[in-house]
């Protein structure tokens, strides 16, 4: 891939859209263009064709979903199914109208059926039932990785699609109903520790396992993929896209511990079984991807205290 490419970053904002820009740059590439809102709805087809069509990048990352932790998925179902659908088949669609080179599409660890075998391979994808809270937002992507595979086969367009495991970081959203559970950690224990609270409530039982990768190894994973795999590595190996995680989980437990070391909360933690749990474990594996030479770098205690820093340097404006 050429530094001049004009790269699209549709998402660019996101924890993960902002991210992917920041190790674009340091690579580099000069050539990066963003579709903000103003611009085009990317729910509204015509408005992402006539954006696509003036601006004609070379290379497209989707980084740009309506996302949220399980009970976002669980209670916004029908907004988690549509917009998704529309603002991947709008980019994907439009890209290939305009001719883009290459094309990587991004989703997530929930497309894999609830009791997949782990740690989960990229075949398992379709071979069970989905996790009911989040299966609107589960199939909005995996029908995603189906468009760009398909665009592949019909088209010969160079699009294809990475599964990342849960992520954080900087730039993630901390609201406390729609969050994922780490940021939510964070600040609830933040919070607990700043009024002197005597407990900080942990949803579910606490059991079930993550496998949770720090948005800057995601984001140096997106360039390497960008850099050095094409669509037909992918399809021609007989899967339909590739996973990214970091090879090892945790239990909810475990990881509240952790935050609330490293926050410093003196306090109890009390787990309201009440909310869900879940998926048992989501473990990735990413043996494919670390076959083609990359691996994640960043450990969870250090990725977690990393994103504190940044959570305590801009508290101002953290997405509430
Ligand atoms: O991160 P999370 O919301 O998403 O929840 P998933 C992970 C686990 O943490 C669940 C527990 O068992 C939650 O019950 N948890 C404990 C909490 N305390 C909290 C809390 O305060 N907030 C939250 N949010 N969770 C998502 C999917 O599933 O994973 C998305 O719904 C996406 O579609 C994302 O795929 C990566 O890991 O369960």
């Amino acid at each position: 891939m050429k530094k001049t490419e004009k790269i699209l970053i549709a998402g660019h904002k996101g924890m993960v859209g902002s991210a992917v820009g920041r190790a674009l740059k340091a690579r580099g590439y000069t050539n990066l263009i963003n579709i903000d809102r103003n611009e085009a709805d990317l729910r509204n087809q015509q408005q992402v064709f006539d954006f696509m069509e003036a601006n004609r990048p070379d290379v497209v990352i989707i980084a740009a979903a309506k996302v949220g932790g399980i009970m976002a998925n669980n209670t916004y179902r029908g907004e988690f199914l549509y917009d998704n659908l529309m603002i991947e088949a709008n980019l994907i669609e439009a890209s290939r109208r305009v001719g883009v080179k290459k094309l990587l599409f991004l989703g997530s660890s929930c497309i894999y059926p609830k009791f997949a075998e782990q740690p989960i391979r990229e075949e398992s994808l379709l071979s069970g039932t989905l996790e009911f809270t989040n299966e609107p937002y589960a199939i909005a992507k995996i029908t995603g990785i189906k468009l760009c595979e398909s665009y592949y086969r019909q088209y010969g367009c160079n699009y294809f699609s990475a599964m990342p495991t849960n992520l954080y970081g900087p730039g993630d959203n901390f609201d406390l109903e729609k969050s994922h559970v780490l940021p939510a950690l964070m600040r609830k224990f933040h919070e607990g520790k700043t009024t002197g609270s005597d407990h900080v409530i942990v949803w579910g039982t606490g059991t079930v396992l993550r496998d949770f990768m720090y948005v800057e190894d995601l984001a140096s994973a997106v360039v390497f993929l960008l850099e050095n795999v094409s669509a037909a590595d992918i399809y021609e190996k007989g899967i339909s896209h590739i996973n990214i995680g970091t090879g090892s989980d945790v239990t909810i437990s475990a990881l509240a511990e952790l935050v609330k070391d490293i926050i410093g909360f003196q306090g109890k933690i009390i787990y309201d079984a009440t909310k869900p749990d879940g998926t048992p474990r989501k473990l990735m594996d990413a043996s494919r991807l670390h076959e083609l030479g990359w691996e994640s770098s960043v450990s969870l205690e250090e990725g977690i205290r990393r994103t504190y820093k940044w959570f305590l340097e801009n508290s101002e404006n953290i997405k509430r």
